[in-house]
């Protein structure tokens, strides 16, 4: 028989209780990159998920690229991501941290020493990043101009991804979700709208692969391949990014990541929290598998975007292993009993996704406790 959503299932060393992910969700509710109490009582929330993918988290503080988001680089942040994972621990969830650089997504209000962000390209992103004004609210601004990293510089920039995830564990996380996806600067090598570099990390389709899978393979030999995830995002247009031609590219990195035999891959499926289906980028998301699954990948394939119960069942008897919910986990800390029941789900507000506190973030009410 198929297996259904709230079956078990062994993710590398890992037990999970079911095949529900939460999603990785960035909440900007982090003030100075610190990790609160708060946000440990918000994932403790969600602990029946079968695994929590913490929201995106900055290797650096170069990685930074919005306000009062996460970051994994100095004792403080350790000290506060150990809380969370403590909490989530003791409510018997699993939780693995999301490692993001933002490359060219940032402003130099968040760089160091107020440089511009980098980049393969000396190419600005069409895109938001949100600020924290003096007076605490927030808002979205346009990023800056970026500068475009030197080759000399890259190995320093595997060697953060590397460092970052040994933080990770000594923080208390199950393992590692390397953040691949939404225009990010892993995605910005990856795609030819914002890599437009001459020298070996830009042009052919392996030159354009090479920053993600030697970051891949840095990160699994620091903590162990069967704990490494990595989110990928073919054919969104977030961030303003975008290839022409990401079905030949996307299934060159998962024949190159089916050597380094990772835990899993996360896929979002089509434009990140939008439409599942982009006539103008169609991509085949079963062929991908395939080529991931041939060249003799053992890990589990995670789904995600726009899920609701019948989508997920449906994409498991498909031969997806887990599917990832992000804005109903923001507004359903009980998402798996609710499922489950098919009991009626909150409704998100989408007006505190991002900065603020308690108010719709812990409050979301649970059917019952
Ligand atoms: C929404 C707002 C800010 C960041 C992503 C980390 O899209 C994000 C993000 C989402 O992956």
């Amino acid at each position: 028989m198929a297996s259904t959503l709230f079956d078990p299932v062994q993710l590398g060393p890992l037990r999970l209780h079911n095949r529900i992910v939460m999603a990785p969700l960035t909440r900007n509710r982090a003030p100075g990159a610190l990790p609160t109490p708060l946000m440990a009582e918000y994932y403790a929330q969600r602990a029946s998920a079968g695994l929590i993918v913490s929201e995106a988290t900055a290797i650096t503080q170069q990685g930074q690229g919005y306000s009062d988001v996460p970051g994994l680089y100095s004792t403080g942040q350790l000290d506060g991501w150990r809380r969370v994972t403590d909490a989530v621990h003791a409510r018997g969830g699993r939780i693995f941290c999301q490692l993001w650089h933002v490359g060219r997504v940032s402003h130099t209000q968040l760089q160091p020493g107020g440089q511009p962000p980098v980049a393969p390209s000396a190419l600005a992103a069409k895109a938001k990043t949100w600020l924290k004004n003096p007076d605490g609210t927030g808002g979205f601004v346009p990023t800056s101009e970026p500068r475009a990293l030197d080759a000399a510089e890259l190995p320093g920039i595997v060697r953060d991804f590397r460092h970052a995830a040994r933080n990770a564990l000594l923080a208390g996380f199950d393992g590692v979700e390397v953040h691949g996806a939404n225009g990010y600067l892993l995605d910005q090598f990856l795609k030819g709208g914002a890599n437009l570099r001459h020298d070996d990390y830009g042009g052919s389709i392996a030159n354009r692969a090479r920053l993600l899978l030697e970051v891949m393979r840095e990160v699994a030999a620091e903590v162990g391949r069967e704990r490494v995830g990595v989110r990928l995002s073919p054919v969104t247009p977030a961030n303003d990014i975008w290839d022409a031609d990401p079905q030949p590219l996307f299934e060159h990195v998962v024949r190159e990541l089916a050597a380094i035999d990772l835990a899993y891959l996360h896929i979002i499926e089509g434009a990140t929290g939008g439409p599942r289906e982009i006539t103008d980028r169609p991509f085949d998301y079963a062929a991908m598998r395939s080529a991931w699954r041939q060249a003799g990948a053992r890990g589990a394939w995670m789904v995600n975007n726009g899920y609701d119960k019948a989508l997920a069942t449906q994409a498991l008897a498909q031969g997806a292993d887990l599917v990832a919910f992000g804005k109903l986990f923001i507004a359903n800390p009980d998402l798996v009993h609710r499922l489950h029941d098919d009991a009626p789900l909150n409704a998100w507000d989408k007006a505190t996704f991002y900065g603020g506190g308690a108010q719709g973030y812990t409050d979301y009410p649970f059917l019952r406790r």
